[in-house]
C-alpha cells in the first residue's frame, strides 16, 4: 500500500516480538546468544540515542561497523526514527571515508574504534558530521572528540515509537561500487527489504522460522545484508555474525560451530574452501546446511560439482545487484541447470534488449533490463546516470544475458567485458569457466586485447595454483586445452601468468583494470 504507514524496523524487530518470539535467538555472536526481545530493546536503546543528538526524519547516519549486533542495532534503530541508516565498506582507504561522508551529508557516524583510529586525523575534511559515536569493545570509555555508544545506549530508554514512515519512505542507502568512476548512493526504500523477502527467500530459499543463517559476505554489502540480517528476521529465524575476515578456516570452522542451515557465499569463497578442504584433506561437518547459495558473479560448474563431491551439498547461483536489493533470477531447489544464472525470481520480471531496446528471441544474447519493486528509487544526485539505468518500471542491469528455450538464463559477462571475436560474440565468463576446469589454474580473468590490426583477441591472466611453476609449455598446454572444449576461435591467444587478480572488495574480478593498464 502506496501512503501506507509503513516502518521497516517495526517489521522486521517488533513483529518478532509481538508474535511471541521474544525469548527466540535473533543473532548468534560469539558466545552470546540474543533474543529478539533483547535486541528490540537495544535497536530502541540506539533509536533514542540518536533522538538525543538531535537526528531527525531522514537524516542520514553513516554505519561503519563490522558484522557485530550493534551494526544491526544501529540500522534498525536509525529506520525507527526515519532516520537513513548508510552501512559502508569496513575495509576502505582512509581518503575513501571523506567520500562517503561528504556526498552522503551523514550528520553521524556510528563506527567500531579500531576504524575510527585510521581516520580520526581527517575529521576537519568531513564537512557535514556532526557526532562520532565510537564502539569500544574494551572498557576505554572515551576516545578524544567523540561520544561513547555503550555509554549513550545504556543511558537511553528501551521503549520507542517508531517514527511515522511511510511505505515508500526512504529507509537506507548502499554504496554501488561500479567498474568506473565513484561509488553511487543507491537509495533504498521502507518497503524494498520485505519485497526482496517475500520474492526470493521465501520462494526461493523456502526459508522459515526454523533456519539459521550464516552470510560470509558482510552485512555492509547488499547480499550480506539480505541473508545475514533481514531474510533470517523477516521469517523470524536466527542469524550467525562473524566479524574476522571470511577466510576458508573461519567459514568452516563458523559452520561446524552454529550449524547454520543456510550459508551464503561468493563463488571465489567456495573455490578457496574446496581448495583448503583438498589441500588438508579434511571434510568439514557441515551436516546442518541444507542449502548453499552464491552470487556476486556466476559460479563455475568445477566449483558447483567439486562442492557437491566433497560435502554433497547443491549451491543455488544465482544473480542480483545493489540496486535491485537482492537476487532477482536464481537456480532452485531441485531445478539447478548447471553453469546458468536459473530463472527469473517470482515477483521480478525480466527482458533481453538489442541496442535499440527491443525484446529479443531466446538465444539471443543483449541487454538483461529487470523490474521489480525492491528496486531502489534512484542514485543519489546523479541525474544523467538514473537516466541511463532506471528507465520508467525497468532497470537496466548492464549485463549480457541470453535465456535459453526453457527460461533459464545464461550470463554474458558485463555489457562492456563482452568481446567480438572474428565478429563473433565472445563471453569472457566462458573461456574463464573453460580454463577453471584445468588442474593448473586457481583463477583467471579474459579480456579482449587487440593485435598489430586492431583485431580483438581473448587474453587470459592467470593464477596458478600453489606449487605449479609457470612456463611456455604450460600456456601451450591451456592453449590446446581451451581448443579442445571450447569453438576454436574461443581459445585465449595470450596467457600471461600473474600473482594476484583485480578484485572489488565483494570478490568479483575487475577485467577493466587489465583492458587499461
Ligand atoms: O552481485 C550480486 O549477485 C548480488 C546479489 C545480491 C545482492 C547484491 C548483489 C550485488
Amino acid at each position: 500500500g502506496i501512503g501506507l504507514p509503513y516502518n521497516a524496523s517495526t517489521r522486521f524487530i517488533e513483529e518478532n516480538v509481538n508474535k511471541g518470539l521474544g525469548d527466540k535467538v535473533a543473532i548468534y555472536f560469539r558466545d552470546e546468544q540474543i533474543t529478539y526481545r533483547q535486541m528490540q530493546k537495544r535497536v530502541n536503546q540506539v533509536g533514542n540515542m540518536l533522538k538525543t543528538l538531535g537526528l531527525k526524519m531522514e537524516n542520514r547516519v553513516l554505519i561503519n561497523c563490522h558484522d557485530t549486533p550493534e551494526f544491526i542495532y544501529s540500522f534498525f534503530g536509525s529506520i525507527k526514527i526515519g532516520a537513513v541508516p548508510i552501512p559502508v565498506n569496513t575495509m576502505m582507504q582512509p581518503s575513501d571515508y571523506e567520500y562517503y561522508l561528504n556526498n552522503s551529508r551523514a550528520r553521524a557516524l556510528i563506527i567500531h574504534q579500531d576504524l575510527w583510529e585510521n581516520i580520526q586525523h581527517l575529521r576537519k575534511r568531513f564537512i557535514y558530521l556532526e557526532h562520532v559515536i565510537v564502539i569500544s569493545e574494551s572498557d576505554v570509555k572515551t576516545v578524544e572528540g567523540t561520544l561513547s555508544f555503550y555509554e549513550m545506549m545504556e543511558q537511553a530508554s528501551e521503549d520507542l515509537k517508531p517514527c511515522h514512515t511511510q511505505y515508500d519512505d526512504s529507509a537506507f542507502w548502499l554504496f554501488s561500487s561500479g567498474s568506473t568512476g565513484n561509488p553511487k548512493g543507491v537509495i533504498h526504500l521502507q518497503h524494498d527489504m520485505e519485497f526482496a523477502l517475500n520474492s526470493y527467500a521465501k520462494n526461493i530459499l523456502k526459508l522459515t522460522e526454523n533456519d539459521i543463517c550464516f552470510s560470509a559476505s558482510k552485512l555492509f554489502f547488499a547480499y550480506g545484508l539480505g541473508g545475514g540480517m533481514y531474510f533470517p528476521f523477516g521469517v523470524g529465524a536466527s542469524t550467525v555474525l562473524v566479524p574476522e575476515r571470511p577466510t576458508p578456516e573461519v567459514v568452516l570452522q563458523a559452520i561446524e560451530k552454529y550449524k547454520p542451515t543456510v550459508f551464503f557465499g561468493v563463488p571465489t569463497l567456495y573455490g578457496h574452501m574446496i581448495d583448503f578442504t583438498e589441500k588438508n584433506n579434511k571434510r568439514y561437518d557441515l551436516s546442518s546446511v541444507r542449502i548453499c547459495v552464491s552470487a556476486g558473479e556466476p559460479l563455475p560448474v568445477v566449483f558447483l560439482r567439486k562442492w557437491k563431491y566433497l560435502y554433497n551439498l547443491d549451491i543455488l547461483d544465482g544473480i542480483g545487484s545493489t540496486e535491485a536489493l537482492h537476487i532477482y533470477l536464481s537456480n532452485r531447489i531441485g531445478d539447478i541447470r548447471e553453469g546458468s544464472s536459473g530463472k527469473i525470481v517470482p515477483g521480478f520480471e525480466a527482458k533481453i534488449v538489442n541496442e535499440e531496446g527491443n525484446p529479443l528471441p531466446p538465444n539471443e544474447v543483449g541487454d538483461l533490463l529487470i523490474r521489480g519493486d525492491s528496486i531502489a528509487h534512484g542514485y543519489w544526485n546523479l541525474h544523467e546516470q538514473n537516466k541511463q539505468k532506471f528507465l520508467g518500471e525497468w532497470f537496466h542491469t548492464g549485463d549480457k544475458f541470453y535465456r535459453d528455450d526453457d527460461g533459464y538464463f545464461w550470463y554474458c559477462g558485463r555489457s562492456d567485458d563482452m568481446l567480438k571475436v572474428g565478429g563473433i560474440w565472445v563471453s569472457p565468463v566462458e573461456i574463464e569457466n573453460c580454463l577453471l576446469q584445468h588442474e593448473a589454474v586457481l583463477e583467471v580473468a579474459v579480456v579482449g586485447v587487440t593485435n598489430e590490426n586492431d583485431l580483438v583477441m581473448p587474453k587470459a591472466y592467470i593464477v596458478l595454483k600453489d606449487g605449479v611453476d609457470p612456463s611456455e609449455n604450460l600456456a601451450k598446454e591451456l592453449k590446446e586445452f581451451t581448443k579442445q572444449h571450447l569453438a576454436r576461435y574461443k581459445y585465449p591467444r595470450i596467457i600471461e601468468f600473474v600473482d594476484a587478480l583485480p578484485k572489488t572488495t565483494t570478490g568479483k574480478i575487475q577485467r577493466f583494470k587489465f583492458r587499461i593498464s
